[in-house]
């Protein structure tokens, strides 16, 4: 497994669980100097910055890109792939397949969070879940030109009330028939959902594809009061080996943040 950290570039996040919020040439120096192996972007949308620039930036840091969030198309845009009206899907699906194709040219995976939306009013949850798996099934294909998974994240129950459970995901994955689609992981939304995170991990079987390294109350790893020492090894009995990410808090401040989810992510892999 290996180490990453959050980079936002996005100012309507700025209270979000990320942790560098300067320039990126500067986030990613400091993701180096803390000893990370990669970092996950958190950008405006596709057209922030060139992926030449990013790739640049990653090659004089020696750093990969873990991952890339589209938040953004909600928290900036209000897009999700399940609002009541046709025009803003289509519109939110766009935004999505332009930060996979982004993404897809750093050779990194693109993650659907928070523009998964909810059902209500109008909309079913039946007629969500639809329109969601199309949604999934078309990303999935385009991810996949560029050789790389498209990532579902489960959400907690005050963020979505579409899945919750990491292995509802893996059902509806195999339910849908999706390819090329993988679960996220996020400790914080586990910690609140799962009645055991590391039975839920294995339950998920093969299907986690990233995770997100944060602790019961959202901070860095040992900040909080969840033990890793049962979800490492369930990761490790799944045969999961990508990323532990840090989307957490920058508290108490982004540097003793990234300090302290480094030196928990090395002792819980040792
Ligand atoms: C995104 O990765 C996430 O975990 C969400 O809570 C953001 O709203
Ligand atoms: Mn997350």
């Amino acid at each position: 497994m290996k180490s990453a950290i959050t980079l936002s570039q996005v100012p309507e996040a700025a209270g979000g669980p990320f942790v560098f919020h300067q320039s990126l040439p500067e986030g990613f120096s400091a993701a180096k100097k803390h000893g990370y192996d990669s970092v996950e972007l958190f950008l405006p949308g596709p057209d922030f910055i060139s992926a030449a620039k990013v790739k640049a930036l990653a090659s004089e840091h020696d750093l990969g890109i873990a991952a890339v969030g589209t938040g953004a198309g909600m928290v900036k845009h209000g897009l999700s792939l399940t609002d009541v009206d046709a025009e803003v899907r289509r519109k939110a699906l766009d935004f999505i397949i332009q930060m996979i194709e982004f993404g897809g040219l750093l050779g990194a995976p693109a993650i659907l969070g928070s523009m998964q939306g909810k059902w209500g009013g109008e909309v079913s949850r039946e007629q969500a879940l639809n329109w969601l798996a199309e949604a999934l099934r078309t990303a999935g294909e385009i991810a996949l030109k560029y050789n790389v998974p498209f990532i579902y994240e489960p959400l907690n129950r005050y963020e979505t009330n579409l899945i919750n459970h990491l292995e509802e995901g893996a059902r509806y994955i195999e339910d849908n028939k999706l390819d090329n689609i993988v679960l996220l992981a996020d400790l914080f939304h586990m910690n609140i959902e799962e009645s055991d995170v590391a039975e839920a991990i294995i339950a998920a079987g093969k299907h986690t594809g990233h995770v997100h390294f944060a602790d019961s109350n959202r901070s860095a790893m040992g900040f909080g009061h969840t033990n890793t020492a049962p979800i490492i090894a369930a990761l490790k009995k799944v045969g999961y080996t990508g990323h532990l990410s840090a989307e957490v808090f920058p508290k108490p401040d982004a540097d003793t943040c990234a300090a302290q989810e480094i030196k928990a992510i090395q002792r819980a892999l040792i």
